[in-house]
């Protein structure tokens, strides 16, 4: 996971790490005296090729520009004219390097999802939403069977009633983990469905419902109106965007879509384990201001995992 930005990362701490001890050389060479200098500073003259290779080498990893742009600017900051002890250069930047990521990766507010859901009104209303493709439908069978290993009762809505074998796939996904699907026809009213598994879940007094939804491309007008009727009807507890992190800015750019025009609450980015590039998950907090709850890391039921941004910083940064 990763390889190529751990790489590019990997590369810039080396870099300013040379041009460290390149400055550190001279400064000792050209003293007269030979008292050896124990601190270093690198000045903005020193930093800007290194930081200008870093600005390419994160563009190039899908890193959104402008969240690349304030990487670079306070990684600048945290260098520039710092007296760095001449031994410790290099567990210097890359802390440097890694505050500045964490701060990148930190959302306005932190989601636990099991408290949430055990503390939240029942039943609680997990609406799904993306583009066709990203992940939504196997998503929620994933998470639905985390849920149960936690002891909560859930049932399916087959909100996205466009995409042909979609109510389908969502159906056999619940048959196999014992899961009821409230489903009506292909070409219903989306709102509709989910509405009247919201009816079954009181009725039963099951503690969670996991709505799908149709994912046409979210600059059709028309979609972001279904979404905000189903929200309007259902008032989900989360909207949870889930996007393909393989698709780098463009899931990037479809969660800020969904987060202006219907405000989402959390992210889930998918097929991480196929994602060299890491500039989605890099990004996407950033620019949205929303937490990663999960990242799907294969496509079997349990590959599910929490998003820690400490262990993300670990993969992508030397240790
Ligand atoms: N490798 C991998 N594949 C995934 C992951 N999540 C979903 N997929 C695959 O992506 C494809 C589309 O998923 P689906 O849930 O149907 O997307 P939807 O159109 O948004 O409902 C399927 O083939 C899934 O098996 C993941 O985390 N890793
Ligand atoms: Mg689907």
């Amino acid at each position: 996971m990763f390889q190529s930005l751990k790489k590019r990362l990997d590369s810039f701490i080396g870099k300013a790490e040379e041009t460290a001890e390149q400055k550190a050389k001279l400064t000792v060479e050209t003293k007269v005296k030979g008292i050896l200098k124990r601190k270093i500073k690198l000045s903005e003259r020193d930093l800007e090729n290194i930081l200008w290779n870093l600005q390419l080498d994160l563009i190039q990893s899908d890193v959104a520009v402008e969240t690349t742009d304030l990487i670079i600017e306070r990684l600048k900051e945290r260098l520039r004219d710092r007296e760095i002890d001449k031994d410790k250069i290099r567990e210097f930047v890359r802390n440097s390097l890694r505050e500045v990521l964490m701060d990148v990766l930190t959302p306005e507010r932190d989601i636990d999802f099991i408290e949430l859901i055990r503390n939240s009104e029942k039943p609680v209303r997990l609406v799904f939403l993306g583009i066709n493709g990203s992940g939504k439908t196997s998503t929620i069978a994933k998470v639905a069977h985390l849920l149960m290993k936690n002891n909560f009762s859930v049932v399916f809505a087959a909100g996205d009633t466009f995409r042909a074998g979609a109510i389908e796939q969502l159906t056999k996904l619940g048959e196999r983990l014992g899961i009821k699907t409230i489903a009506h026809h292909k070409g219903s009213d989306s709102a509709a469905v989910i509405y009247d598994a919201i009816e079954h879940a009181k009725a039963r007094k099951i503690d969670v419902v996991l709505a799908d939804t149709a994912g046409r491309m979210q600059t059709k007008v028309n979609l972001m109106d279904e979404m905000k009727k189903i929200c309007r009807v259902s008032k989900p507890t989360l909207k949870i965007f889930v996007g393909d992190a393989l698709t780098g800015n463009d899931a990037v750019d479809q969660a800020k879509t969904f987060n202006r025009e219907i405000g989402i609450d959390a992210i889930i980015l998918t097929k991480m384990d196929a994602d060299v590039k890491g500039g989605s998950a890099l990004s996407i907090t950033n620019e949205t201001k929303k937490p990663i709850i999960f990242m799907g890391i294969g496509q079997g039921i349990d590959d599910l995992k929490e998003f820690d941004p400490e262990w993300f910083l670990d993969k992508i940064t030397e240790k």
